[in-house]
């Protein structure tokens, strides 16, 4: 290919990629020290979406908000996803919440008592008929299940509950539906997790069926993972249903995602390139040409002391950034040295895609949208952040409840 068609095949590709924004990340949000709130913060889920519409407004990659349930609960999801179609949006993974109930603290669909292992999955099934009414296509399950204290549940059986109650929501799902099972090395349980890692989550998933996928949470592993091998493993068995993108410094910070660590999100979206995830769908639903869901590209952020909206939006950019120098690694280039075995000019092929300045590339993609080339900008000069303070005023501004 030419440098000119390399280039315009790199543009066309920008073009379809799409980011899910999390509904709770327009939310306020903070540690378990303080939640600093903000003026202009969503009072409800509707809220939440004039948002993510500004985003998607912005950038042209954000047409999909991921729900959590009950955090956006309201009384006519039909009526949600309609209300969403009419910005220019979709609604996108429906995550459950099963960590929040004072029944949860020995956990949820593993504990002890069936009574409470009954009212997880119950909660669980109710997610699933969310996604009926609003067209999602992918449940999101994560577990705060786990134990503090070596000897305070059975290790083993809590892996049999935890089986016994993906199975059941497995069966309830639909044939366009996926289950995305999320792992986490820790917190809030801080002896066992039931499910820290990819490789249980992948078990469980290959137990359950094709439609059990793996989710990677980009901030939930131990320092010094190599998430891109995870990314490329499940990619090569067809089990990496998506990501939560998020960037972090120590643990789960939750952070702008390419924020902390830009070149590891550039590696990561490279072996999605590479192992052919890329260009699937969004929100989880396949579009019409693929059969397949494609890898869900979502944030899971929170915006504990910066201005939301435009940290969403930076966010987005990040992610644009790194899957532009990822599309411009020269494929042929890096086969050749890697045949040849010259260590340093395969290298050398993934550093000069990486140390390439694809900010005017992304400004050309984003006119040839018909949209703004700096979206902080634009969002800056649309006077949305003032109107939001000026008018959301008074109710209770939406948060994560904890
Ligand atoms: C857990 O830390 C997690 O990453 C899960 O995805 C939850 O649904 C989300 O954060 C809540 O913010
Ligand atoms: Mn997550």
């Amino acid at each position: 290919m030419s440098g000119a068609s390399a280039v315009s095949a790199v543009k066309a590709a920008l073009k379809t990629q799409a980011i899910e924004t999390p509904s709770w990340a327009y939310g306020n949000s903070g540690t378990r020290f303080k939640v600093f709130a903000q003026p202009g913060v969503p009072r409800t889920p509707r809220e939440k979406l004039d948002d993510a519409a500004r985003v998607h407004e912005h950038t042209g990659a954000a047409p999909t908000v991921a729900l959590h349930i009950p955090w956006d609960k309201v009384d006519d999801y039909g009526a949600l996803a309609t209300y969403a179609k009419e910005r220019g949006l979709r609604l996108g993974a429906i995550n459950s919440n099963v960590f929040q109930d004072d029944d949860y603290k020995l956990g949820s669909v593993t504990h002890p008592d069936p009574a409470v292992r009954r009212k997880a999955v119950g909660h669980l099934l109710e997610c699933v008929d969310i996604m009926d009414a609003t067209g999602s296509c992918d449940l999101k399950l994560w577990f705060s299940d786990g134990t503090n204290y070596p000897g305070q549940d059975d290790i083993r059986a809590r892996q049999d509950r935890l089986a016994e109650a993906l199975a059941a929501v497995y069966e309830r799902l639909g044939e366009d539906q996926r289950m995305l099972l999320e792992y986490k090395l820790f917190e809030p349980a801080f002896y066992t997790t039931d499910v820290p890692d990819w490789g249980t989550a992948y078990a469980h998933c290959l137990k359950l069926g094709p439609r059990a996928q793996v989710v990677v949470d980009t901030g939930h592993h131990a320092p010094g993972t190599n998430i891109e091998f995870i990314v490329a493993l499940l990619l090569r068995e067809g089990r990496l249903g998506g990501f939560d993108f998020n960037s972090r410094f120590y643990a789960d910070d939750d952070l702008m995602v390419g924020a902390a660590d830009p070149f590891q999100l550039f590696r990561i979206m490279y072996e999605v390139i590479r192992g052919g995830g890329f260009g699937g769908g969004s929100g989880g639903c396949p579009p019409e040409e693929h059969s397949m869901p494609g890898v869900a590209f979502m944030l899971d952020q929170c915006h504990n002391i910066e201005a939301k909206i435009p940290a969403i939006i930076r966010s987005v950019m990040n992610v644009q950034e790194a899957t532009a120098k990822a599309l411009l690694v020269d494929r042929d280039a890096l086969s050749a040295a890697q045949q040849d075995g010259d260590v340093l000019a395969a290298n050398a092929v993934l550093m000069d895609a990486y140390n390439t300045d694809v900010r005017p590339l992304l400004a050309e993609v984003r006119e040839e949208l018909g949209i703004d080339p700096d979206p902080v900008a634009a969002y800056a000069r649309s006077g949305w952040a003032q109107k939001i303070v000026d008018e959301r005023v008074g109710g209770t501004q939406a948060g994560w409840g904890a």
